[in-house]
């Protein structure tokens, strides 16, 4: 059997999400030839560290991520920091010749994005970056239909992403609100999940006609470094600093395929908390996705009799894409959990068998130009086209 150490940088959310998603590959991934080990971690000081070791079960802990890129033991690098350290680390590891998965958005800009893919493209490592939602076994499923042509040829693709976390003037100024961290704000938060998905399903978008909008200005400052995501406030007197990030986004797409699509996000929608839809229709049929009932995949079929014709709903389990590792019996309950570990599985594949995996930094890189445009857009109210990286050049289009 393959040990696959990793070296993980950052022990908040994904920190967990990630470390939950090594201990249990092997769980649902039986038999396998890979054993991902926890080899190190890395935090901000040594106590941090070496409280996310123990509370995730790593082997080593370090302040210092350098020392897991330089360490020759590791395989793989994990990057679940902020997002002004994904290119500084992603670009150290890969010349090391480290295997890396980092987490969305790829970079804060286009230019940090491209930089990471150059570096990716001059290694002979895996990197994969972690839009994990379109491994939800439902979203499999949709593409599994796009791709047998059960719905047809795409004609419209609609997709929002909502949330409410930072809806309260009072959620604190974490990094995710601060451009210098995060690059952008519920566009490279999470607009770029579904923009991950719009191109997995419908194809790549060539132009884009956008608006944002920036609601709250101002925020209480917050002292420690992770994002609480709106589970602590500050007080309406705490002293205050600026949000120079968008709330909201609201885009329409054109797709090179000939489709056209929208695609909204937004983190201050009351009583929306990971609100991710998908519909897309097509000359024969139709598709429905909502991640609050993330087992179900709604189908439509023209070639239903008439009376018959409307939604269906398809319970996902063993006999659908990413399921038969799963849960023995459709409808049980998929989590979040669950798309980390198949992408953690697919990743450990990948690697084992030296071959490529999907998305992988490229298809971070268009992400990041599909954002480009949409602020561009947003900023000029022009409809903005999207530049095309060509893969087999690693060259972008004007
Ligand atoms: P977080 O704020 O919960 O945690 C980040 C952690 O990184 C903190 O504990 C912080 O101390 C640590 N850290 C920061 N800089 C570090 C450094 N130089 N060395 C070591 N540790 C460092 O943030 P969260 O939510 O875990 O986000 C991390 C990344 O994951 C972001 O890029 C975010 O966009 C992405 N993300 C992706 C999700 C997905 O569904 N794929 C979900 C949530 C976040
Ligand atoms: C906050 O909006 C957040 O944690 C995003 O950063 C993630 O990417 C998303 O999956 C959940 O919400």
């Amino acid at each position: 059997m393959k040990k696959i150490n990793v070296g993980l940088i950052g022990g908040g959310f994904m920190g967990k999400a990630h470390s939950l998603a090594y201990s249990a590959v092997p769980m649902f991934f039986w038999p396998t030839e890979i054993m991902p080990v926890k080899h190190t971690i890395a935090e901000f000081t040594d106590k941090m560290a070496e409280e996310a070791a123990t509370r995730f079960g790593f082997e080593n802990s370090t302040s210092n991520w350098k020392s897991i890129v330089e360490n020759p033991d590791i395989d793989l690098v994990d990057i679940a920091t902020p997002n002004n350290s994904h290119a500084e680390i992603a670009i150290a590891a890969l010349a090391a010749g480290k295997n890396v998965i980092c987490e969305k958005p790829l970079a804060r800009t286009v230019e940090e994005a491209a930089a990471m893919y150059a570096a990716a493209r001059e290694s002979k490592a895996v990197n994969m970056v972690a839009f994990n939602y379109r491994r939800t076994p439902a979203v499999a499923l949709a593409k599994k239909y796009i791709d047998e042509g059960a719905i047809g040829k795409i004609t419209n693709f609609r997709a929002t992403y909502l949330q409410d976390w930072s809806a309260d003037p009072n959620s604190p100024l974490s990094w995710r609100f601060q451009k210098s961290v995060a690059g952008s704000g519920a566009v490279g938060d999470i607009l770029t999940h579904v923009l991950d998905m719009a191109r997995y399903l419908a194809g790549e978008v060539t132009e884009v006609s956008a608006i944002t909008n920036h609601i709250i200005t101002e925020r209480p400052l917050q002292q420690s470094g992770s994002d609480s995501l709106g589970n602590s406030k500050g007080g309406a007197d705490a002293p205050k600093g600026p949000v120079d990030v968008e709330d909201e986004v609201m885009s329409l797409l054109k797709f090179a395929s000939g489709a056209i699509g929208s695609v909204e996000a937004t983190r201050n929608a009351w009583g929306r908390n990971n609100f991710i839809t998908l519909e897309i229709h097509g000359s024969e049929g139709s598709i429905y996705f909502n991640y609050e009932n993330r087992d179900e995949l709604q189908v439509c079929f023209k070639s239903d009799e008439g009376d018959r014709r409307g939604f269906r709903t398809v319970y996902t389990g063993p006999n659908h894409p990413n399921g038969a590792a799963l849960w023995p019996i459709p409808a049980l309950g998929i989590g979040y959990g669950e798309t980390k570990i198949i992408e953690a599985h697919d990743l450990f594949t990948a690697i084992a068998g030296g071959e490529p995996v999907r998305p992988d930094f490229g298809d971070g890189y268009q992400v990041a130009l599909i954002d480009d445009a949409i602020l561009k857009s947003a900023a000029t109210g022009q409809w903005t086209k999207v530049p095309q990286l060509d893969r087999a050049t690693g060259q972008v289009s004007a």
